[in-house]
């Protein structure tokens, strides 16, 4: 009797635990061949190529420090704020959070376009008046909002970007259906206006040689190059877009790098620019914001699509349906920013910065590149003399440990060039120059 009931407990355990191990194998082979739902993809998604510029740049860092995790990387790639929030700015965030842990001080929903006082500010501070408080619509950033027009404009317009660009104009270009696959020799996605910018045309485009766009997108200063645009191009840009009925978005995000005298800081200092241009910006760059999280977009009442409808009208439909609002922390930062100490302190941290870029620039010219940008802008763009700039990223990469962009990766007008970010703290600035100048110096 004793050894049935040992056999029998035993046969069960056997069972059960076969029963285990069969159903725990399903579940890996179900996962491994991973069933596919009958939800048809997005084609438009499978027209983008490889990965998005930024984290494919992290992933090959990644990829470095596996194999060598020694190495000490400076990174003068991704432009990241690296500098801490100042205290005002700070009191600023401080003030808003603490509101909100008090009856009196709570608040829930915001208005979906903005704080009014903050939108009051943004255009009396940052625009002298020129535009009104009902035209800012502040945001969680300029990227989102180029993303979000995208979207209002739909897949019927054809955009015009400069080439090279922050990829994000093309890449959402792509998702939302404007354009056709990219050619595999030019590199170029079919109905997508690419306008040369290099150093024989000083970085602007020659609009009347090109085809027409519905939308451009024009960046000053400029990412990746460095370049900024005169009053005299803004003007002449202007005309042509009243001329030829097109809209201008004008992405102003590191305005407040420009030092010289007379140079545009936004779009809306060009008579006649509220017909046609919308502007987007960010306190990312400007007050340490990055992670934070605030921008807006003006759209000025005066603008209008081809069958009369305010563009504003559209944009408020976007943002009331799409967006619910920047944070209320966040607003209250953004309206310590925009005081008198507030502006000190960015001023500040933008001369940081500008310093940096003057380093970097010195250091390259000193090894013999010729290098564009970095006096009114954070960026350096460096001429590699016909040399591809992946393989140079590569390069610098395992020769120096210092990481910076390959400006292949901003559009094909980028191959060439290498562009660094002057955003890296000053030490890691001073670092990357004397490895550079080991590295270029040393007898090949
Ligand atoms: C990496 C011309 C950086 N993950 O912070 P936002 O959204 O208000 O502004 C983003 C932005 C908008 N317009 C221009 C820019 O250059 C940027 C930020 N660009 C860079 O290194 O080129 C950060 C890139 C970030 C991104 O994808 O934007």
């Amino acid at each position: 009797m004793r050894f049935l009931l040992i056999c029998i407990t035993v046969s069960f355990l056997v069972h059960i635990s076969s029963a285990f191990t069969l159903g725990a194998a399903r579940y890996v082979r179900t996962s491994a061949l991973s069933m596919s739902s009958s939800v048809k993809r997005n084609a438009n998604f499978g027209k983008l190529q490889a990965g998005y510029l930024f984290p494919e740049i992290g992933r090959r860092r990644n990829e470095y420090l596996a194999k060598n995790p020694n190495a000490e990387i400076v990174s003068l790639g991704i432009g990241d704020t690296t500098q801490p929030i100042p205290p005002h700015i700070l009191s600023g965030l401080v003030k808003g959070a603490s509101q909100l842990g008090t009856k009196e001080g709570y608040s829930g929903y915001g208005a979906e376009q903005g704080n009014r006082m903050l939108r009051e500010k943004i255009a009396s501070t940052l625009y002298n008046d020129l535009i009104g408080p009902d035209e800012v619509f502040c945001s969680d950033g300029a990227k989102c909002d180029i993303s979000r027009l995208q979207m209002m404009f739909g897949s019927e317009v054809t955009s015009g970007v400069q080439d090279p660009s922050y990829p994000v104009y093309v890449d959402t270009s792509v998702m939302v259906g404007q354009t056709g696959l990219i050619n595999d020799n030019t590199k170029q996605f079919e109905n997508i206006v690419y306008m040369p910018c290099n150093p024989s045309n000083g970085f602007w485009p020659d609009f009347e040689s090109l085809p027409r766009a519905d939308v451009y997108y024009i960046c000053s200063p400029n990412n990746p190059t460095g370049a900024v645009a005169t009053r005299d191009q803004l003007t002449k840009l202007v005309s042509f877009c009243k001329k030829q009925g097109s809209i201008v978005v004008f992405d102003a995000a590191y305005a407040p790098f420009i030092r010289t005298p007379g140079v545009p800081k936004s779009i809306y200092e060009i008579e006649g620019s509220k017909e046609v241009a919308i502007e987007v910006n960010s306190f990312s760059k400007y007050a340490g914001f990055t992670g934070v999280r605030l921008g807006w977009t003006i759209v000025p009442n005066d603008l209008k699509f081809s069958d009369g409808t305010p563009v504003r009208q559209d944009w408020n439909r976007v943002m009331t349906t799409t967006f619910n609002g920047a944070s209320n922390i966040v607003q209250s930062g953004g309206l310590a920013i925009l005081d008198d100490e507030g502006q000190k302190e960015v001023e500040t941290l933008i001369d940081y910065y500008l310093e940096n870029a003057k380093i970097l620039r010195e250091c390259m010219l000193e090894l013999g590149f010729k290098v564009h940008g970095g006096t009114d802008a954070p960026y350096i763009f460096v001429e590699l003399d016909g040399k591809s700039s992946w393989d140079t990223f590569s390069e610098l990469l395992e020769s120096t440990q210092v990481v910076t962009i390959p400006g292949a990766g901003f559009g094909p007008g980028g191959e060439g060039f290498l562009r660094m970010s002057a955003f890296a703290p000053r030490e890691s600035c001073i670092e990357a120059t004397k490895r550079f100048k080991e590295y270029y110096k040393k007898p090949s």
